[in-house]
């Protein structure tokens, strides 16, 4: 993996990572894949509308269905979902924690319990990288433990401990077990520490000194106030490495992505644009809508006047009001390349912003706007 950056404006960058399966220019944003799909758009969709060059693909998920057995068979995940852009795949951390009373955390790894028919397994570090291995994304992720918010310091510093080390042995697990589909698999391990600074300022030191291709930070975006996570991002990018690539996973709003992205943030993933998407939620440079709502009824201007995706121009709001009344996938669909052709656009300016040298008062101007309610 190469990572290049192209141009600054104050803590802000613009750059490109290059990887065997093309070039992902940055800042990005990658939409959430977990079982081998963006749900409910095409792969061509993904491509030829939103231009997303990179997707996530979630450990856990493709581990308990379709298996290891059927991924090793198809050749690995870009053949299996036909997909031969960039994917990452996340390690199994976030989802393992989010099982709540269905697992247990130990030093040697994590016992859980399957959503879909509660049989029993166990995650090691090890084993997770084994499985990244077999999945075949471009870029795989360290397995950690995600805090919950509120934490106490004494839990979060022997958790960040326990990722810390962690960390290490998924660097010689993935040593030990063998590329598969004969291209580089970038290892980016996560920077932990809740919402400490002292933890996050260590952490983000420990994972720095690894001299990964690529560093993420974790454990935010888990119900803290948005002003404590800028605060976390901002003492981990002051310290993990200018050159190297920083993602900030499970993260966010619009506007969350434009404030870490004026403090060095490179990377995204998140659900909202598409789980929202599905519940009748768009997101527009002007605010949200809520598309249900009746006063859309009569409207027929289009879904967005600014068309970032073929759909905003294609169909009205009325239209997509009716499809969410009468509940037709189609309104899914609509609202989901909408969101996620959104959330493309506004990466792909900031990055235009920054080697323009005004991505800053286009920041501010612009965040005002997308937190109000149309
Ligand atoms: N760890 C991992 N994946 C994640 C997170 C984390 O802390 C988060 C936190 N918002 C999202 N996804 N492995």
């Amino acid at each position: 993996m190469k990572f290049t950056i192209e141009g600054k404006e104050g803590k802000a960058r613009a750059g490109e990572i290059q990887t065997a399966h093309g070039s992902i220019p940055t800042p990005i944003f990658m939409p959430v894949g977990t079982v081998a799909s963006v749900k409910g758009v095409h792969q061509s969709e993904l491509e030829e509308d939103t231009k997303a060059p990179i997707i996530l693909g979630n450990t856990y998920h493709l581990y308990l269905r379709p298996g290891m057995e059927i991924l090793e068979q198809a050749g690995g995940l870009h053949q299996f979902m036909s997909w031969s852009s960039n994917i990452l795949t996340d390690s199994g951390g976030y989802q393992v924690y989010s099982l709540a009373d269905n697992r247990k955390i130990t030093e040697e790894g994590v016992k859980f319990k399957s959503h879909i028919d509660g049989s029993t397994h166990f995650f090691t570090p090890e084993s997770v990288m084994d499985i990244q291995r077999r999945i075949g994304a471009d870029i795989i992720m360290a397995f950690d433990e995600c805090t919950p918010y509120p934490c106490d310091w004494d839990y979060a510093e022997k958790s960040m401990e326990m990722t810390h080390r962690w960390a290490h042995r998924c660097i010689e697990g993935l040593e030990k077990s063998p590329v598969r589909y004969g291209f580089e698999q970038a290892f980016f391990p996560i920077v932990q520490g809740s919402v400490y600074p002292d933890l996050r300022e260590r952490s983000a030191r420990f994972i720095a000194d690894l001299d990964a291709p690529g560093n993420a930070i974790g454990g935010l975006s888990v119900g803290e106030p948005a002003e404590e996570m800028y605060a976390m991002t901002e003492v981990v990018c002051a310290i993990l490495p200018e050159e190297k690539p920083r993602y900030l996973m499970g993260v966010g709003t619009p506007a969350n992505l434009l404030e870490n992205i004026a403090r060095g943030i490179d990377m995204f993933d998140c659900v909202m644009p598409t789980r929202n998407a599905r519940n009748g939620m768009l997101f527009t440079a002007e605010g949200t809508i809520n598309i249900k709502n009746k006063k859309w009824e009569n409207d027929f201007s289009p879904l967005d006047e600014n068309g970032y995706s073929y759909v905003d121009t294609l169909y009205t709001k009325a239209y997509l009001r009716h499809l969410f009344a009468a509940n037709e996938f189609l309104g899914k669909q609509i609202a989901t390349l909408h969101n996620l052709g959104f959330y493309l656009w506004l990466v792909r300016t900031a990055r235009a912003r920054i080697l323009a040298g005004d991505f800053y008062d286009w920041k501010d101007e612009l965040v005002q706007k997308l937190n109000r309610r149309r």
